[in-house]
């Protein structure tokens, strides 16, 4: 069992790759919530629904998130009512939201909807929410304090970050599925999403840290920053303004601990010596994912850092 951590595109097209190179049965996705939030009366989880999506090869190819070929009908009835529509929510993306937020409103996990959705759109790999908790990013910007989807596209992630904290983190668990998968796992791959907003989150629910430096298999970090440049999103500007610096460096000294084996692009080779000191085992690659092979090679060459820290004696068998 393999287990990735993931946010949104990023995350969700490394997972994909894995699904591809490896059996999907043997994939499982932790991913980000706390991107939740409520809109119209509905709970939207773009990551979990990003992941989703990606993974039953339906998603956006445009965007990444949202689903190919959507229309738009529903919001410009909101438009019409005179509510706002910053927040681009297509017809079938909307379906998800109505049908997860009548389950959750019977009493389900959000761990549950997620398999019964992921099911019923034939995801064979297993994606889990972080926590069955309702936690929200809240950044501290130049401009006050903004709600995650606020800042990401309200905002277009412009005001510059200062701070950032998760709302209902003190209260959140790990979940049993993902304790038990991280149990199993034979690898444990840190997707290239934003390590602050994405991953972040993820390592701050309380016990997780935990679990994963009690589970023996090795951790495998892939940098979303390619010559100091996040390929999509603000990782790259909040990781300066928090003073991390924003390079692959920044992104394993973030880790530092955490994983031993870190993955980084070409354009970043000259970093590999300070990486090295970290105590992690670098492979140099091509990270940027411009398509299903590149994803499934990205996820090969991962899988196989992975290995080779086995055979070293870094992680179970
Ligand atoms: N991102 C945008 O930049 N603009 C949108 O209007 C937007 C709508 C949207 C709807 C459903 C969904 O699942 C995701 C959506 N996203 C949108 C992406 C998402 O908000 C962010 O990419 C993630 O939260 C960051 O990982």
């Amino acid at each position: 069992m393999i287990v990735a951590l993931a946010g949104g595109v990023g995350g969700a097209k490394l997972a994909h790759g894995l699904a591809m190179y490896l059996p999907p049965e043997e994939v499982t996705v932790v991913v980000n919530t706390a991107d939740d939030f409520n809109l119209y009366g509905l709970r939207i989880c773009p990551d979990l629904d990003t992941v989703m999506y990606t993974l039953a090869g339906v998603a956006n190819p445009e965007t990444g998130w949202g689903i190919a070929g959507d229309t738009f009908a529903a919001l410009e009835m909101i438009s019409r009512y005179g509510r706002s529509t910053w927040f681009r929510i297509g017809d079938r993306d909307l379906a998800t939201h109505v049908i997860r937020t009548s389950m959750l409103t019977q009493g389900m996990t959000l761990t549950a909807v997620t398999g019964d959705l992921c099911g019923a759109l034939g995801v064979r790999s297993r994606v889990l929410p972080m926590s069955d908790e309702f936690v929200s990013t809240v950044l501290d910007t130049n401009d006050g304090e903004l709600e995650f989807q606020e800042y990401f596209v309200r905002r277009r992630h412009e005001p510059e970050v200062r701070g950032v904290s998760f709302r209902g983190i003190e209260v959140a668990r790990p979940t049993d599925a993902v304790v038990s998968a991280l149990h199993e796992a034979e690898l444990v791959v840190f997707c290239p999403s934003n390590p602050i907003v994405s991953i972040g989150p993820i390592l701050s629910v309380p016990g997780m840290r935990e679990t994963l430096e009690a589970c023996a298999a090795p951790k495998v970090a892939v940098s979303p920053i390619v010559g100091g440049r996040a390929l999509r999103g603000p990782a790259d500007r909040m990781l300066d303004s928090l003073g991390h610096g924003s390079s692959a460096l920044g992104v394993a000294r973030l880790y530092e601990g955490l994983v031993q084996g870190f993955v980084m692009d070409a354009e970043d080779a000259a970093y590999e010596p300070d990486v090295r000191v970290l105590g992690m085992r670098v492979l140099v690659a091509d990270t940027v994912m411009r398509d299903d092979v590149d994803r499934r090679e990205l996820a090969r060459r991962t899988v196989e850092l992975g290995r080779s820290l086995v055979e070293s004696g870094i992680g179970a068998e």
